[in-house]
């Protein structure tokens, strides 16, 4: 695979052609963006990558999540559309009116992940996997085309059944191995967190310690399920998330440090640098 170092923000702000709003624009114009996940215990998971979504300009978002948990999770944030469901069968609407799926912050393992996860991935949508829909891919591994996969380390371990330190001894071969098994665009978060979408590698250079902090992946799948629904490509909107993503909590932490960096600081910040 060819290597490349992401080059800096507003050239790849330019090169990605995130497009320009025309002045008749409306919702329908910026995708629909559908969220699964927030199961017991992580509700905040699912409303942290809803946050992202909107702030980095879908035009719609909707959340499915546990049914006791739809009231709470738009509290402060009445423009995100909750809806709660016990059964696969009832995600079938709400997939069949989303132009990206994001599945898996706070999704759990239970049997509601499982039966959410199953009926998400029988239909043949762009989609981002993230979290516990990483874990559930683990145990019935499948390859496709049209989704990404974004994994920590723990997580890439079990996509690959070996461990979290192998991985971290070589980030390149186990990005490779990801690819060739899943398929898709693969990413591998981390400091420099490594993307490929078959061909090139690319490194990602934005990011620092403090984001070593719960949510911030939850805050990434959201944001790159907004970009995907905007237009870009599977790998353009990975490298431009990944990219903004870092460049957000870099901003952040040169104002005000890297402790204490907090995942839900980071959707305004997204939204002032991709305008
Ligand atoms: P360790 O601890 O070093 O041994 P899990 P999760 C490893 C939700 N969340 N480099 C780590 O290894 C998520 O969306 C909800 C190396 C450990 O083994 C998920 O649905 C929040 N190793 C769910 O929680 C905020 C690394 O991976 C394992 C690594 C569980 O997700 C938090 C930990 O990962 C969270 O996002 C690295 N860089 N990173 C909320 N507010 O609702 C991780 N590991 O077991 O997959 O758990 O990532 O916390
Ligand atoms: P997650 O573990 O899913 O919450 O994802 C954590 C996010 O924060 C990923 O995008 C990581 O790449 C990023 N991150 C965590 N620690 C660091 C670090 N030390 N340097 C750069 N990025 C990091
Ligand atoms: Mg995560």
């Amino acid at each position: 695979a060819v290597l490349a170092a992401m080059p800096p923000f507003a050239e790849l702000l330019d090169k990605l052609a995130l497009p320009r709003r025309p002045r008749t624009a409306h919702k329908g114009d910026f995708g629909h963006v559908l969220l699964i996940g927030g199961n017991l215990g992580y509700t905040g998971a699912i409303r942290l990558a809803g946050e992202a979504a909107l702030r980095s300009g879908a035009g719609l978002v909707s959340i499915a999540t546990r049914a006791a948990h739809s009231g709470l999770i738009n509290i402060g944030r009445p423009e995100l559309m909750c809806h709660g469901l016990e059964c696969g069968e009832a995600l079938h609407a709400l997939l069949e009116k989303a132009s990206v799926i994001v599945i898996g912050p706070g999704l759990g393992q239970d049997d509601w992940a499982r039966e959410m996860f199953g009926a998400a991935l029988a239909i043949d949508k762009q989609c981002v996997i993230d979290a516990d829909a990483l874990n559930l891919l683990s145990l019935q591994p499948k390859r496709r085309a049209n989704w990404i996969l974004t994994p920590h380390p723990g997580e890439a371990a079990r996509l690959l059944g070996c461990s979290a330190g192998q991985i971290s001894a070589d980030r390149f071969a186990a990005l490779t191995d990801l690819h060739s098994q899943y398929g898709g665009t693969c990413l591998l978060k981390g400091a420099g967190t490594l993307i490929t979408g078959g061909e090139t590698i690319y490194v990602g250079t934005t990011g620092n310690p403090g984001m070593a902090s719960g949510g911030m992946g939850d805050v990434l799948s959201g944001l790159i399920g907004s970009l995907l629904a905007q237009g870009l490509s599977l790998e353009d909107a990975t490298r431009l998330g990944v990219y903004v993503h870092g460049e957000a909590a870099d901003s952040l932490a040169a104002e005000f440090g890297e402790r204490g960096l907090l995942a839900g600081d980071l959707p305004e910040r997204i939204r002032k640098l991709l305008n």
